[in-house]
């Protein structure tokens, strides 16, 4: 994934070289991959091949380090660390870091639209579509409005349920549908259930993120910890405490793997992400 990136972002020397260069920190700069590891387990669904899944997955991981940069600037979380470095608009300035999230989201659609990533041009244009919902104000950006209008609010359940299956939820449910539609066309049912294991591994992710963030060790996390509580932000561990969020996370990790039963052998990378996602420490 790093070396793809290295390959579709524009060259640092190009000009304009500082926004490219910050485009590289926010891209390169580390971090799990959790939603290219996902576009390629599902690739493994419908026997996609490594080159299209390389663009697809960088098509995600774009639009997801996108959103972590504009996520940490002053106006929206306000935060300084990010995978254990300066944030983007610390490092650069807030206004190169608004750019950035701009550039590396008209990137990840112009991949879309340059490279072969489907066996029909239908199902690629169905793939930008997708994507473009995930992220946006129906999905992650519309998620991240959720979020910011729920400070200081008590949320109930469902309520928290909604902001992260928008937040969080909607690009890890759209690396997977990604990943699957890249290759050999598969049947509905088959479609389905890894949109279910998508969205129950979604749901366990943003619960274990709340649980790292509530155990707070920043150095560990390579971001802030202990922010949420700070913020008087709703969080599943707030509402269940630490042992009873970790549980409900195990919870959603079995109906995830459940939803995977009927796919058989090819979707053993899914099940092991899955497991990943909720024993993972940071
Ligand atoms: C600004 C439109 C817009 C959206 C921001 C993703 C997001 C929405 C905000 C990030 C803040 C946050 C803590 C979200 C909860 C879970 C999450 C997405 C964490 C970060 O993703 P990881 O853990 O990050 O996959 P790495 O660094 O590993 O890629």
């Amino acid at each position: 994934m790093q070396a793809c990136l290295g390959r579709v972002l524009p060259e640092p020397k190009i000009a304009p070289e500082r926004l490219h260069q910050a485009m590289r920190y926010a891209a390169q700069g580390g971090g799990k991959r959790v939603r290219p590891l996902l576009v390629f387990a599902a690739g493994d669904v419908s026997r996609a091949s490594q080159e299209r899944l390389e663009i697809v997955a960088a098509a995600v991981e774009l639009i997801h380090a996108y959103s972590l940069v504009h996520d940490d600037l002053p106006c929206m979380d306000d935060d300084t660390l990010r995978r254990g470095k300066p944030t983007t608009h610390i490092e650069y300035d807030e206004a190169t870091a608004l750019l950035v999230g701009d550039s590396l989201q008209s990137l990840a659609f112009q991949l879309l639209a340059e490279f072969v990533v489907a066996d029909e041009p239908a199902t690629q244009l169905k793939m930008a579509g997708i994507l473009a919902h995930a992220a946006g104000s129906r999905g992650m950006a519309g998620g991240q409005a959720i979020d910011l209008a729920s400070v200081d609010k008590a949320l109930s359940l469902p309520e928290l349920e909604m902001m992260h299956i928008h937040k969080t939820g909607a690009l890890i449910r759209a690396s997977v549908q990604l990943g699957a539609l890249a290759g050999h066309e598969l049947p509905e049912a088959k479609l389905k259930a890894l949109d279910q294991f998508a969205k129950w591994i979604g749901l366990a992710f943003q619960v274990i993120d709340d649980v790292l963030d509530a155990e707070g060790n920043t150095a560990t996390l390579g971001k802030t910890a202990g922010k949420d509580a700070k913020d008087n932000k709703p969080t599943y561990a707030g509402i269940m405490g630490i042992s009873g969020a970790r549980d409900f996370a195990y919870e959603l990790k079995d109906r995830a793997e459940a939803a995977l039963s009927e796919l058989g052998e090819s979707a053993h990378r899914l099940g092991e992400i899955g497991r990943y996602i909720v024993e993972r420490k940071f």
